[in-house]
């Protein structure tokens, strides 16, 4: 019998030219220790940054079980899902001989994991993650997307400056909280996150499609942005109209991440056409 193997998905970003100081931070920010350390002033501080660190948020053993769901679907074990999307330096590579341990280090990211896997889905309904975003949304949140990007040594590319909210079809006012969650130590080296700070009170911003959906690199102001290390089990909360990006991945070392996004239950969808009259820089005249 033979088992047809699934056609390898790419990520439809591209390898490009951008300048050379794009993600260079003007500083370097920790967070508060574990989410029992926030206080109403970080959550305030939430609002007027537009994003929030919590240091030592999951523990290694509940970093190891989310890797181990990872490795679970990149297995190909979980026979609906196909959220898995490659490099597309990977295409020339025969990936499905590779151990897992090496195939891995060809993938962009997993899309829309949360329902395939349990113990991933149990790490984004973690009661103290949630009571958070709670606090921070100011209702109880539900989950509407699932991510994980990796950026494999040396091939990982980077991922431009982009408001999450343009990916969304959500009203501009809903209340989004992205949670980037570092399996890995997370450096500027190997493509930390990079934001800038109080970006999000600018509103919308027109993006563009060209390494990626993304805003044009010389519409960047990245005078103020800020670097955000993360030692594995650290997390990143951020609103979606952040300004935020990371570098390509230059170093030896892997750099995975997990990221999970919550809207308020009630929130209404808008349409595409709705969407790209806020973001699609093209559809609107814009030049990038
Ligand atoms: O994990 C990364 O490198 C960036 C993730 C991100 O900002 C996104 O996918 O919206």
């Amino acid at each position: 019998m033979t088992v047809a193997v699934p056609e390898r998905q790419f990520d439809d970003g591209l390898t490009g030219e951008f300048p050379p100081d794009l993600y260079e931070p003007a500083g370097v920010v920790t967070g508060v220790d574990g989410f029992a350390g926030v206080t109403d002033a970080h959550v305030t501080q939430f609002q007027e940054q537009g994003f929030l660190i919590v240091e030592n948020a999951f523990t290694a053993q509940e970093i190891k079980v989310a890797l181990d769901g990872l490795f679970h679907l990149l297995s190909g074990a979980v026979e609906d899902f196909n959220g898995v999307q490659y490099e597309r330096a990977s295409a020339g590579v025969n990936v499905e001989e590779l151990p897992l341990e090496e195939k891995q280090d060809y993938v962009r990211k997993f899309m829309s994991f949360a329902d395939y896997d349990q113990r991933l889905n149990k790490l984004a309904h973690h009661p103290l993650l949630l009571e958070l975003v709670q606090r921070l949304i100011g209702e109880a949140p539900v989950l509407f997307q699932s991510m994980a990007l990796l950026k494999p040594p040396r091939l990982g590319r980077d991922k431009p400056w982009h408001q999450d909210h343009a990916y969304f079809q959500l009203e501009l006012n809903t209340r989004v909280v992205g949670c980037w969650i570092a399996l890995d130590e997370a450096t500027i080296q190997n493509g930390c996150m990079v934001v800038a700070p109080g970006s999000h009170l600018q509103g919308p911003v027109v993006h563009f499609r060209r390494r990626d959906w993304q805003i044009c690199d010389t519409d960047v102001d990245n005078s103020g942005a800020v670097a955000v290390p993360l030692k594995p089990g650290g997390l990143l909360l951020f609103q979606s109209l952040l300004h935020h990006g990371t570098p390509p991945n230059r170093s030896m070392s892997r750099r995975r991440a997990l990221q999970f996004h919550y809207r308020p239950q009630g929130a209404p969808l808008t349409t595409q056409e709705e969407r790209l009259a806020i973001f699609g820089g093209e559809g609107l005249g814009a030049e990038c």
